[in-house]
């Protein structure tokens, strides 16, 4: 009942994106060509006149792009760009060279002379940065001219070829990968009458965006983890099975718990070490949007995915029930409720529900219909995130229903925040729906992260 399109509405937006696809399909064509001789031509030139190969190099968080990523053995230049929102610096290890630290914006070029045949590696040396996923590698060989991604930044490009990149991207949306979050976790009832969930932290392969697979720490193999409801007055009882190469714990952030169950290791509970179990027991005690995460390592576990939502009660109604009069909704209910997990950090990095545009999931809701919204941060930075229309009446702050809701297109959700926000569609259309730090929904080759989009019929 959460976050699916059904079929009828994927129907729409696939058809929305083929006749997109058709009207520019033959310009996409011609372009392409131009563009492919155009980077021969300087390959040609690069590998025939001895002229210093250039890599255009990309740091966000938390990645290093380059582009190309092979080139013939000589001379290289590093064009090092910082497209991210923090300090990041650029080393290439075995030259033993590396740029200064790099503010959001800056770039510095880095010249290795002589670069021999092999592979060589390159990575961010803030504390943190290259476990994050900051590293890559550069295929140095022997008679190839490079080979070009043209999924990365390319500077300098023509504006023609930045529509032509930005055009491919967004008609890839949505894009299937493997892999999805936010199931419903099935339940069993004990002999003593609890609620009994069961959760197995293991590391997955997960695919965040198209061909891009990282390790993903998941609990059940979902990134975000499955969804925990129950109802006040329910007992519950998690068990969680340790398969991590670490310890860890489980927090049930925002939750009414008795201190035991509260997961602070090594004040609540001891650490569960690999391959051991613990289980959380507590009686629901009131309404909550809460969310499950790990405590322990947790700058590293949360963001590379052990992050999910526990709802106790029915937050369809709740919010509904708050709006009130206020939203001009048909029927007075909601159609359908939303977990949107933020992630910026980890191996995920900037994310909406563990995947990153163009692979994010659309929404769709017909006019006079509405949708709960739980915005949940499970990263490090705040993101104000924004649908382009309806506006939002935030209903609910922390699984708290607000004495007076507000309206808001643009909500800033910090760290370990959760926003409930009731969304009534007006008008028809394909709406664009991200994070308003422009840095987490675009690049210079076209949206990316933070984005997806709502769609009104
Ligand atoms: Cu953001």
């Amino acid at each position: 009942m959460v976050t699916e399109v059904e079929s009828g509405d994927a129907r729409f937006v696939r058809s929305f994106v083929v006749l997109l696809a058709a009207t520019v399909a033959a310009s996409l064509l011609v372009i392409g060509a131009v563009g492919v001789a155009a980077v021969s031509n300087d390959q040609r030139a690069s590998a025939a006149g001895g002229v210093p190969t250039t890599v255009h190099v990309t740091l966000s968080e938390f990645a290093v792009t380059m582009d190309p990523t092979s080139v013939p053995p000589g001379d290289v230049t590093f064009h090092v760009v910082n497209a991210g929102s923090v300090e990041h610096n650029f080393r290439v290890v075995e030259a033993g060279v590396e740029t200064r630290l790099l503010k959001p914006g800056e770039s510095q070029d880095l010249v290795v002379e002589s670069l021999a045949a092999g592979t060589v590696s390159v990575l961010c040396t803030v504390a943190g940065h290259e476990a994050a996923g900051m590293r890559a590698a550069l295929q140095v060989t022997e008679g190839v001219a490079g080979s070009s991604d043209m999924g990365q930044a390319m500077a300098p490009m023509s504006w023609q070829e930045m529509d032509r990149m930005m055009e491919e991207v967004a008609l890839k949306f949505p894009a299937e990968t493997s892999g999805t979050g936010n199931g419903e976790l099935e339940y069993t009832v004990s002999e003593d009458g609890f609620k009994v969930f069961e959760l197995v932290a293991k590391i997955v392969d997960w695919e965040v965006e198209p061909g891009k697979v990282v390790q993903g720490w998941s609990y059940n193999g979902q990134i975000p983890a499955p969804i925990i409801r129950v109802n006040t007055g329910d007992k519950v009882r998690i068990n969680l099975r340790n398969e991590l190469p670490e310890s860890t714990s489980l927090h049930l952030h925002g939750i009414r718990v008795p201190n035991p169950a509260d997961g602070v290791d090594p004040y609540t509970q001891p650490p569960i070490q690999p391959g051991q179990s613990f289980t959380y027991e507590f009686t629901a005690r009131e309404p909550s949007v809460g969310m499950y995460h790990s405590h322990h390592n947790a700058q590293v576990q949360v963001p590379n995915g052990l992050a999910g939502a526990l709802l106790i009660d029915d937050w369809k109604t709740i919010a509904m029930r708050a709006a009130g009069t206020r939203v001009k909704d048909a029927d007075g209910d909601a159609e359908s409720e939303v977990i949107m997990v933020l992630n910026d950090s980890g191996t995920i990095g900037l994310s909406l529900n563990g995947k990153s545009f163009p692979a994010t999931q659309p929404y769709a809701l017909k006019t006079g219909e509405s949708m709960v919204v739980h915005y949940y941060n499970e990263g490090n930075m705040t993101h104000p995130m924004h649908l382009h229309q309806p506006a939002g009446l935030v209903v609910a702050h922390d699984g708290k229903v607000l004495e007076a809701p507000f309206w808001a297109d643009t909500l800033n959700v910090a760290p370990g925040e959760r926003w409930t926000v009731v969304y009534t569609a007006l008008d028809a259309g394909v709406w664009a729906w991200h994070c308003h730090i422009l840095t987490h929904a675009e690049t210079p080759t076209g949206m990316r992260y933070m984005v997806t989009a709502l769609i009104v019929e």
